[in-house]
């Protein structure tokens, strides 16, 4: 903070605020009078301060949040809490195009269960790629508890790449987790059905339903995960829950949660007891945990049992070869949290006011000595619960989830009755603060905060209900994440974030340095499966080339035109649109949008989307760009005849209500004239200066060159009907040639504007 020589009359407030420097007297009264105004005090100014974000300000970090219902995941800041996009990951999303194009409709196909068509997805847990237990940023995971899929996100684009649809499991949740080197991307089973599709009664529950955890093989180089590759483990009928990777002395190994390991099955219909009831008879239920290395080792070597094509080894397997054991956790648990350095984990029973905190190298001496408190009804062998544990700390009513702080020893526990998140230090099993959370916590999630080197700093809470927290906006209430600064003692509520989308479950926080998203796709990419694509275009390289019954229209899109402008058809045609976006400035999307043919495209930069549909009535349909792209994005639209079968196509002369003479010709070549001054004197304030410093400065003068390029040809064609003395299209051409120019000096100045704000300098 520089408050320099003058500081003594600046108020104490505006100091503690870092407001100093030039605050005046009269701007330190107004900040008074808007407190007042607002009923603020000076701990809402401090939170303000904390959070507040000024304009053309960054994060220091980004959330991925599992968007629940919406099948989505939600991107945002922290400290701001500015959301910055939705990710469509097992749900049609018609900003994105997802959905609607061909490219990402193939990816949606990909979670087709049995042939079925799947339109939604309830997201839980993401998780993004590690290298040696910190996050790295190149991949983000998210499961689907409903459905038990899997979907690969890539952070270059933030666009969904794949889905893969578990082929034994009928339900999920402990999923996303990833092992520390990315190796594999675990999910555990929820609700325990049997592997086969098939029916079985519930009197056989105990015999052929089963759970599971499924590890996903993951193929860093193609950034897919490979299901030829990947394998389970088959589990009791419990229902599994939550689950994390070890690390450090403990890598090698998962842990999973469990509930209901009564086996209960419900039927209050018959007047049993119902499913809450007879779930929560015992006072323990069973973390599970398995050596994953050994058990992807006896995979390999051939021991697994193919069922529905996928290797599963079987629990017999798995306890004879020593790499599946069983230990008490108290009651109900939820989440199973390694702490950062891996020598202990975290459970949180919801039953149990405890949270308990198991020693994983006191494990470890129980197995290698065999010493095992029994066995159950499948066989495999338990720990004895004491002889496992660190310490239980009483840490409130209903604890869910855990995370871990930057500083040692500390953890948060979310406590949903009570809807309080709790400090406490797990090595020497003391509580060290409490704060109120708005209302039923269940996750949390600190910065980088399940990680091998946690960041500190802000904790969120992501509420369950909102109640009243927010302006009413019918039964159905947004969501809940509350911000929570952690660097002191005591934790301080900063930022109440409403959420419109799905219930948050989860979210994990990177440092935003970490990502590297790109700006443009390489000319002709297809974005879903990361290659060229065979359907993109060149401009000047439009065409349109019917094969084997479709009619493909291999188009453009730059501003601000499509071409083609005019796409005529017979009724009963299969049309295949291909636009490419052969733009290269920065945020130059394009939409196409489409009248009655559900066709809806998102065309970023570079590039190539398709839409192939079925001309079924005969009709006129306009088409047209749906992103605001330029001064003329209006004018962005073309037209779709579809002719009756057996109709001609017309080849009557277009006729224009506008006739120009010699004179619109002069008048408008008067005005290119002079806007070609205005260019010029914008690319010599650029050139003058060190531009080339600025990478995004580069890519505009590059779009600009491009733009006055399109300019001169236009240029040329007017000049060469002038010649003819054909004003009618001499004029037209002018004025195409005038857009470029429009164009040309919007970038310019853009890039201008730049350059002022960015400090650069005069060169010679
Ligand atoms: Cu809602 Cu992790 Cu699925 Cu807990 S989960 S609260
Ligand atoms: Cu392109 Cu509007």
């Amino acid at each position: 903070m520089k408050t320099k020589s003058f500081a003594p009359w600046l108020t104490a407030g505006a100091m503690a605020l870092g407001l100093a420097g030039f605050t005046t007297a009269a701007s330190a009264s107004a900040l008074d009078d808007v407190m007042k105004a607002r009923g603020l005090t000076q701990k809402d100014l401090l939170a303000a301060a904390k959070t507040y974000t000024p304009t053309g300000g960054r994060d220091e970090f980004i959330v991925f949040s599992s968007g629940g219902q919406s099948g989505q995941v939600i991107v945002y800041g922290i400290p701001s809490m500015r959301i910055l996009k939705y990710l469509a990951v097992f749900t049609p999303e018609p900003w994105q195009g997802y959905g609607f194009d061909d490219e990402s409709k193939a990816v949606l196909a990909q979670g087709k269960i049995r042939g079925k068509t799947i339109n939604y997805g309830d997201t839980h847990h993401p998780a993004i790629t590690e290298t040696n237990g910190d996050t790295d940023g190149e991949y983000l995971f998210i499961n689907d508890k409903a459905n038990p899929r899997m979907a690969v996100i890539d952070l270059k684009d933030f666009e969904t790449k794949q889905i893969v649809v578990n082929p034994i499991m009928k339900s999920e949740h402990g999923g996303s987790f990833v092992s520390p080197n990315s190796e594999y991307v675990m999910e555990a089973t929820q609700y325990p059905a049997p592997f086969a599709n098939e029916y079985v009664p519930l009197s056989q529950f105990n015999e052929k339903f089963r759970g599971a955890v499924t590890y996903w093989k993951f193929n860093r180089k193609e950034g897919r995960l490979d299901p030829s590759k990947s394998f389970s483990v088959e589990l009791p009928p419990y229902s599994q829950d939550l689950s994390d990777f070890g690390k450090g002395p403990s890598d090698g190994w998962s842990f999973t949660n469990s509930f209901c390991t009564e086996r209960y099955v419900g039927g209050i219909e018959k007047g049993r007891p119902p499913f809450e009831a007879g779930c929560s008879q015992k006072d323990t239920d069973f973390v599970h945990m398995i050596n994953w290395k050994k058990a992807a080792e006896l995979v390999a070597a051939g021991k697994a049992k193919k069922i529905n094509g996928h290797d599963v080894l079987m629990m017999d397997t798995a306890i004879k070869e020593g790499i599946l054991f069983l230990i008490p956790e108290p009651k109900s648990p939820h989440g199973v949290d390694v702490t950062p350095d891996g020598k202990y984990f975290i459970v949180a029973g919801k039953l149990d006011t405890h949270a308990s905190v198991y020693d994983f190298a006191k494990i470890k001496a129980l197995i290698d000595a065999k010493d095992f408190a029994g066995k159950d009804p499948y066989g495999i062998p338990i720990l004895d619960l004491k002889k496992s544990l660190h310490t239980q700390v009483q840490v409130g009513l209903g604890p869910l989830h855990n995370q871990y702080d930057s500083k040692e020893c500390i953890v948060y526990t979310s406590i949903y009755v009570d809807s309080q998140v709790t400090k406490w230090n797990y090595c020497e099993g003391k509580v060290l603060d409490k704060i109120n959370i708005h209302y039923n916590i269940g996750h949390l999630m600190s910065m980088e905060g399940d990680t091998m080197h946690p960041k500190g700093h802000y904790l969120v809470s992501l509420n369950k209900l909102a109640i009243d927290r927010f302006n009413p906006v019918g039964p159905l209430h947004p969501q809940n994440h509350q911000l929570i600064d952690i660097s002191g003692d005591k934790m301080q509520l900063l930022y109440d974030m409403p959420i419109p989308l799905g219930e948050p479950h989860y979210a994990v926080a990177i440092q935003a340095s970490k990502l590297k998203p790109k700006v443009r796709y390489k000319l002709g990419w297809d974005s879903r499966t990361d290659k060229k694509s065979p359907y993109r275009t060149r401009p000047g390289r439009e065409k349109v080339v019917v094969k084997d019954g479709v009619t493909h229209v291999y188009g453009t899109l730059i501003r601000s035109h499509i071409t083609p402008e005019i796409i005529e058809v017979e009724e009963g045609t299969t049309v295949s649109l291909h636009f490419t976006n052969v733009e290269r400035a920065e945020d130059e999307t394009h939409g196409f949008a489409i009248n009655y043919h559900d066709v809806n495209l998102s065309v970023e930069p570079g590039k190539t989307v398709s839409a192939t549909f079925v001309a079924d009535k005969a009709g006129v349909y306009p088409y047209y760009c749906t992103e605001f792209c330029s001064a003329l994005h209006l004018e962005m639209q073309g037209y779709l005849l579809v002719r009756p079968k057996g109709v001609k196509a017309s080849t009557d002369a277009v006729s224009e209500g506008q006739k120009y003479t010699k004179a619109d010709y002069d008048k408008q070549i008067g005005t290119n004239v002079a806007t070609q001054g205005v260019i010029d004197s914008v690319v010599g304030y650029i050139v003058a200066r060190n531009y080339k410093d600025f990478a995004p400065v580069v890519a505009l003068v590059e779009d600009a060159t491009d733009q006055l390029n399109f300019a001169a040809s236009a240029k040329k064609k007017s000049e060469d009907f002038a010649g003819k003395s054909d004003w009618q299209n001499a004029t037209l051409w002018a004025q195409q040639w005038f857009q470029y120019q429009v164009k040309a000096a919007d970038i310019g100045l853009r890039a201008k504007t730049y350059l002022d704000e960015h400090g650069a300098k005069v060169v010679k």
